[in-house]
């Protein structure tokens, strides 16, 4: 690699690189310099934003410099890279992260304080980088984090949306969404102007026999698009390791204006054509679990998956090592099906630019690849219509067709007998219209499949990829169980409690081996210890009760059982469960005499989460969860006694508040509809109990923290087909006390009961395909049993403790040293010495 500043001027250049601060008087310098010259403010006008500005700038600059030295370290090493390809990266907040990181927080503190402002006001300002729907974005978030603190050499690729997920308003009990338009001042992304790639769509496909008779193809004439690349550094935790994610915003390819149509006094169209090419990367589509097949989805995926292997392929080409060698130097991580067109991608940039035979190019790719499923719902799977491919992307609808063949012939060599098979896993659905199947060829592309807990990983390899076990055999196949990386979901979230442990264990070595947290439990019987814990989960319920009083104008008492479902809505997840037993909870009590009410423990049941915007039964479940809220929260008989908060806008800086104040959380889904969920570990890791059902990482999180220590109820995974069978054609009972809550809204309680027919009749007349009805009593019952529990203060914080000091393997430090081992086969890249 050659350097541009010729060897006899290094020293001097060496010699004016900037130096990071060290004292609060040199971050002080650096903020005030930024925000009287990078902002042109001054301290007649700086107000908290501009304080914001200013710290964010002196922290980006910070980062910047070790970002610059991974980034050379990395060229000049030259390691296996690893590639995390992600359509969505939900960050949340920067700056208190790379605070903590970069462990400068203490010096920010006094330093601001210097300038007469307060760190929480100041990392308030910041808008949250919401580049994503829920739990895939943010293990994408996660995982950029644990990468970066393992020195993993780690890319992210992902788009710039400009606008995030929306925000939710809640107007008369319904969802209202709002854009999130968040670039107004971004501190944390570097705009690379010189980083463009141009992206082709639509156009045909020549062929022609070159001299040797080869076959050759070359895909021609479409519209081109630029991606331009925008930098975002992902500093790790206690190392100069600073990764890089980039994110592709999507132009124009002609520059500002198509300048011959400009001329031509064709203005608006020329603008026209200006905004169509930015409409790629505008917009987040807000569906979780959810995949509606439209074209500028599509477009979306195929430009994102484009840039980024261009921008690979570029990369290694530089090392002029051989193809063969690409394997061994790059590896590419699907996050679901969303970037599987990079398959394909991958496929013709070897064959039809470089040259390379279809097999030898077929080898490279398999070897690349490996691909994460996240979900076994049908409506989740990704499928695109083939007449749709063949007008965007001709020439990689081909090449699709070319991997079927050969992978057809190989099933038809191994499998003579079975006729069906075929069509079961062809990559090709026969349908009207034929549709593209995503996830197959994710998987036929790809030489490990993952899924994100153990239960799924079963389920994955007897459902909906169970022919392809058959054909590849069991070890094609794995299980990564999830992880949330510590620093944010304890460190950042809940500081104290961080601190606290910390004293215990001899410092905040756990916050880089979480394993390490099993020495709590021989504190568990520490009076002072436990005292101080318990007084942590209190102010912590406070700061949320604060919260809530700010932003819902509605006082609850800190004392209450919190009782937390935050997630988004969806009926899978169940919160229609949660809001029925919270009506059933409230007929018992108003049938209660007083002297019965006393012996009742005080509850205050807390929902957040966003409704996908066309997902109307999703949204009238807010609807009623609001409308419940506002009949019990004013209903004066009921007073402390229970309370039902709809919390707006949940999003990663709110959860921050939120997880740390939880008594009891809610992951409630239908047994074998929720893949792993995260929020579950983020609430045990800070000393709140879990209800939940045998789903997910539910399971793992039991094994590990011990049954005792959960409240689980409701149905298995292997009895929900034939409960859902027996709905339909066996003679089928609601529960009664479910029929009860029922006859309760539809006697209007909770305002005009035709708003929420629908969401009954789904469980009593369309055969309850979330088991509702069925899970309903056992529900109940392990809610009373949690108010008994809860009584117990003492044998209660036992069991936090406890489960805190067994949650060490829910690091996503664990899962990225997973990856790296058994899919990757990557090492970390020390960052080198000063
Ligand atoms: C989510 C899954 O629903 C959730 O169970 C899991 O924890 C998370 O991914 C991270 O693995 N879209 N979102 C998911 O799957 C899909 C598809």
């Amino acid at each position: 690699v050659e350097a541009s500043i010729p060897e006899p001027q290094r020293e001097a250049w060496k010699k004016f690189t900037p130096k990071p601060f060290t004292t609060k008087e040199e971050f002080g310098k650096e903020t005030v310099r930024h925000i009287e010259t990078t902002l042109a403010r001054s301290l007649w006008n700086c107000d908290e934003g501009a304080a914001y500005s200013g710290t964010a700038l002196a922290f980006r600059d910070r980062l910047i410099l070790d970002w610059n030295k991974t980034q050379q370290n990395q060229t000049f090493t030259d390691p296996k890279r690893i590639y995390y390809l992600s359509l969505e990266f939900l960050m949340g907040r920067a700056l208190d992260n790379a605070m903590l990181n970069v462990g400068a927080k203490d010096i920010a503190r006094e330093g601001l304080a210097d300038l007469g402002f307060r760190m929480e006001d100041i990392i308030k300002q910041e808008h949250d980088a919401a580049l994503g729907n829920g739990g895939l974005g943010r293990l994408a978030a996660c995982f950029l984090d644990s990468m970066a603190s393992l020195n993993y050499p780690a890319w992210g690729y992902g788009l710039r949306y400009r606008y995030g997920i929306f925000k939710q308003e809640i107007v008369d009990g319904y969802q209202v969404e709002v854009p999130d338009y968040w670039l107004d001042f971004n501190p944390w992304e570097f705009p690379r102007h010189d980083i463009t790639v141009n992206i082709q769509f639509y156009g045909s496909v020549r062929k022609w026999q070159d001299e040797d008779g080869k076959q050759q193809s070359a895909w021609e004439n479409g519209e081109i698009v630029q991606a331009v690349a925008y930098d975002v550094p992902i500093p790790g935790f206690s190392t100069s390791t600073t990764n890089n994610l980039r994110l592709w915003s999507s132009k124009a390819s002609g520059g500002e204006f198509d300048f011959q149509k400009f001329n031509s006094g064709e203005y608006e169209s020329s603008v026209a054509d200006q905004q169509r090419a930015e409409t790629i990367s505008a917009v987040l589509y807000p569906n979780d679990n959810l995949e509606r097949g439209k074209e500028l989805r599509l477009k979306q995926q195929y430009f994102w998956c484009a840039a980024s292997l261009f921008d690979i392929v570029r990369r290694f080409k530089k090392t002029k090592r051989s193809w063969a060698d690409f394997p061994n130097q790059v590896a590419i991580q699907l996050n679901d099906t969303h970037p599987t067109l990079a398959i394909p991608e991958l496929q013709r940039i070897l064959v039809d630019i470089e040259g390379l035979d279809w097999d030898e190019a077929w080898s490279i790719v398999t070897k690349t690849f490996g691909y994460t499923n996240h979900t076994v719902l049908p409506e989740a799977l990704e499928k695109w219509s083939v007449p749709l491919m063949q007008w965007l992307l001709p020439r990689h609808l081909q090449i699709i067709y070319d991997i079927n063949l050969h992978f057809l012939q190989f099933v038809e060599r191994n499998f003579p007998k079975d006729r069906d098979l075929l069509g079961r896993v062809s990559i090709i659905e026969e349908s009207q219209p034929k549709m593209v199947r995503m996830a197959y060829l994710a998987l036929i592309g790809s030489h490990k499949v993952n899924g994100v807990a153990e239960l799924h990983s079963d389920l994955i390899k007897t459902t909906i990829f169970r022919d392809f076990v058959s054909i590849y055999g069991p070890d094609k196949f794995t299980n990564v169980t999830n992880g949330i990386t510590p620093r944010r979901w304890l460190h950042q979230a809940n500081p104290r409690l961080s601190d606290l442990i910390a004293s215990k264990l001899g410092g905040h070595d756990f916050l880089k081996d979480l394993t390490i947290l099993h020495k709590l439990e021989q504190y568990v019987d520490d009076k002072d210890f436990r005292k101080e814990w318990q007084e942590i989960k209190h102010a912590n319920k406070v700061r949320l009760a604060k919260h809530i009083k700010e932003t819902q104008g509605i006082s609850v008492n800190p004392s209450a059982l919190f009782d937390i479902q935050v997630k988004r809505i969806h009926e899978y997840k169940r919160q229609q469960l949660n809001i029925f037993g919270v009506i059933h909870r409230y007929l018992q009590l108003k049938s209660m005499a007083p002297e019965e009410r006393k012996k009742l423990v005080p509850r205050v049941v807390i929902f957040g989460g966003k409704a996908a915007p066309g997902y109307w039964m999703a949204k009238t479940v807010i609807h009623l969860i609001n409308k419940v809220g506002g009949v019990i929260n004013n209903d004066k008989d009921v007073g402390d006694l229970l309370k039902v908060i709809f919390l707006e806008d949940y999003n990663v800086s709110k959860a921050e508040i939120i997880c740390p104040a939880s008594d009891i959380s809610e992951h409630i889904s239908t047994a074998g509809t929720e893949a792993s969920g995260t929020s579950n570990m983020k609430f045990v890791l800070n000393g709140g109990l879990i209800i939940g059902t045998c789903d997910g990482a539910n399971i793992e999180i039991t094994r590990e923290i011990g049954e005792s220590n959960i409240f689980l109820f409701g149905n298995l995974a292997e009895d929900v087909e034939d409960l859902r069978h027996s709905h339909l054609y066996g003679d089928y009972q609601l529960d009664p006390a479910l029929n009860k809550v029922f006859d309760e809204i539809k006697k209007g309680t909770f305002g005009d009961a035709g708003a929420f027919t629908a969401l009954i009749n789904g469980i009593v007349e369309h055969g309850d395909y979330y088991l509702v009805s069925d899970d309903f009593a056992s529900y109940c019952k392990t809610h009373e049993l949690i108010d008994e529990a809860y009584k117990n203060q003492e044998e209660w914080l036992t069991k936090s403790i406890t489960s805190v000091a067994r949650m060490g393997f829910f690091s996503s430090d664990r899962c990225i040293d997973e990856y790296a081992e058994t899919i990757w086969n990557i090492e970390p890249l020390m960052p080198e010495k000063e």
